[in-house]
């Protein structure tokens, strides 16, 4: 009996082997087809694509990335028969819409077709995935069989919105940091970067025409708070912090348009402003503020508890400067970021300062309005016309959907597990979903006794359960989902790997992947194997996967 257990056993454990897919793709493709056999790269590989501006760096991509670990030679053509045929066929499939692409692995070679370059761009990474994972090696790999499994894939996105967002106000990252990042999104499909650009602990992008914002505002004093100290506490420098100049917007915008990512910048107004009135303390309600007024790390001048500031970070509704202010600096963002939507924050806003402001106390007479809520609309809807005048839609926090703006404003739903995306979808407006409940990536992913908890804990499983379309959405208004990543406690670039991988794997394929299709169990096989390509990408992660023990 118990002999002919072990045989069905093992019958078992053999049929699951052999029945277990042979490729790691995240995110998950829509459809995929495995087929016996496998095509090795040749030792000279050619690419062949149509003559395409937006195609050209795709091509130099996938080239360099081809020959840098194998060691082989590429070259490019035009014509087909090539060891990769790049096709742009408007008319190849609907379905597949802007980004999806189809691709196919036989005896013949790689071919990808898809009806945009972002299509092929997509189509391009899955490729990389069907390559050992030593491909992702910045340098030449040998004795490596350089195969992939023959394989008919179709894929396309579910969410147009496939975003992640950085905060590199609490902490600075370099721009070769920022492009780093910009590579690893890119790999995994994820298609909008989020830059979290001001907040109170640091100004992070020039402004011509108020330069104070980066010669002060860019800078801190570590003091009084409980974190955000850099480098370790006891041991900080006298400043911290750092900014982009516009010239090094441009690059990076470039860079990741090259990769067809959208970079949506946020300026958060009218809280979270510390940074601004440090640089511009005209811009406040509070004059004179205290004498070593100044940007400062940690948010001990908040209390969390009564929701009143011990210090202003506030701008001030009541002053016309502000309107012109805000004009200014979203003309020069205009211009630098060449995308639909500019995010004006809006979360957080705490009233202590206007409502002992006598200017405060005008303009609700002026404009009849009843509550500081009402009063923060108010600055929302003037800030979000600015906004439009430069033919931008802006995006808010969901507290602006408490204090009104126009329909046309998106709604970047937050708090809680997503309700207020839920009932701005059903109000009209676009929603992006980013609840902290699935979403908060500076929430620690591990167990307690391994690590610190940072607010709160998130693991991989429960960011694997995100729905960016719940039930009773109006999916027909969902853009789309991300994940955010806020940086009080992340001192580093390395530390902002670990808390984005594997946890950005769950994300994108909540967003890029069909909600049925997904599988924990095989997600958590894929991810074992992506670690090896993070690995050879000097890319840190947490290994933290499984359900906690206790
Ligand atoms: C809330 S989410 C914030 C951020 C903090 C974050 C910490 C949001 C719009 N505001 O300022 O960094 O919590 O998890």
């Amino acid at each position: 009996m118990q002999k002919l257990f072990s045989f069905a056993l093992l019958l078992f454990i053999c049929f699951s082997v052999f029945s277990q897919s042979k490729i790691s793709v995240i995110p998950k493709p829509v459809s995929v087809v495995e087929n016996p056999g496998e095509y090795v790269l040749p030792k000279s590989i050619s690419v062949s694509a149509p003559v395409n501006a937006a195609l050209r760096s795709t091509v130099d991509i996938l080239r360099k990335k081809l020959s840098v670990a194998t060691g082989y030679q590429t070259v490019s053509s035009t014509t087909g028969n090539a060891t990769v045929n790049l096709i742009l066929n408007k008319t190849a499939d609907k379905t597949l819409g802007d980004e999806g692409y189809k691709l196919s692995v036989n005896n013949a070679g790689v071919k990808i077709v898809a009806n945009k370059p972002a299509g092929i761009f997509n189509g391009a990474q899955t490729l990389l995935q069907l390559l050992p994972a030593e491909i992702e090696s910045g340098k030449q790999v040998k004795n490596i069989s350089w195969s992939m499994p023959h394989v008919e894939i179709t894929d396309y996105p579910q969410m147009k919105w496939r975003g992640l967002m950085l905060d590199v106000s609490r902490h600075f990252f370099t721009v070769d940091e920022i492009k780093g990042y910009i590579d690893q999104m890119a790999k995994y499909k994820l298609n909008t970067l989020h830059w979290h650009l001001t907040d109170d602990e640091g100004w992070r992008v020039e402004i011509k025409s108020y330069p104070k914002l980066t010669s002060v505002g860019a800078w801190r004093v570590p003091m009084e708070g409980n974190f955000g100290q850099f480098p370790a506490p006891g041991n900080e420098p006298k400043t911290y912090g750092g900014f982009y100049t516009q010239e090094q917007v441009r690059d990076i915008v470039k860079y990741a348009q090259e990769r067809f990512i959208d970079i949506v910048p946020e300026v958060d107004m009218p809280g979270h402003s510390m940074a601004i009135i440090a640089a511009y303390p005209e811009l406040s309600c509070t004059s004179p503020l205290p004498q070593n007024y100044q940007v400062r790390a940690g948010e001990s001048f908040i209390d969390w508890n009564t929701h009143t500031l011990h210090v202003d970070n506030t701008l001030c509704p009541a002053n016309e400067k502000v309107y012109s202010f805000i004009n200014d600096v979203v003309r020069e963002l205009a211009q630098l970021f060449p995308y639909e939507y500019l995010h004006i924050g809006g979360d957080e806003a705490f009233y202590t300062f206007w409502e002992k402001s006598d200017a405060v106390k005008q303009l609700m007479k002026r404009e009849n309005l009843k509550t500081y809520k009402e009063v923060q609309g108010y600055f929302g809807r003037r800030v979000e016309k600015i906004v439009n005048s430069y033919g931008k839609k802006a995006i808010g926090w969901d507290e602006v959907l408490e204090t009104g703006v126009n329909k046309s404003t998106a709604i970047m739903a937050w708090r809680g597990n997503g309700d207020h995306g839920i009932k701005a979808s059903n109000l009209g407006h676009k929603v992006i979903m980013s609840p902290a409940k699935y979403t908060y990536i500076d929430y620690m992913q591990g167990d307690k006794v391994t690590e610190p908890l940072v607010y709160a804990s998130l693991r991989l499983n429960e960011v694997y359960k995100f729905n960016p379309t719940p039930a009773g959405a109006n999916a027909a208004n969902i853009l789309g989902g991300q994940a955010n990543l806020w940086t009080e406690q992340i001192y580093n670039i390395r530390q902002v790997q670990y808390m984005t991988w594997p946890r950005g794997f769950a994300l994108a394929e909540s967003v890029w992947s069909p909600q049925q299709s997904k599988n924990w169990k095989d997600f958590v096989r894929r991810t074992e194997d992506h670690f090896n390509r993070l690995d050879f990408a000097k890319v840190k992660y947490s290994p933290a996967i499984y359900d906690p023990v206790v």
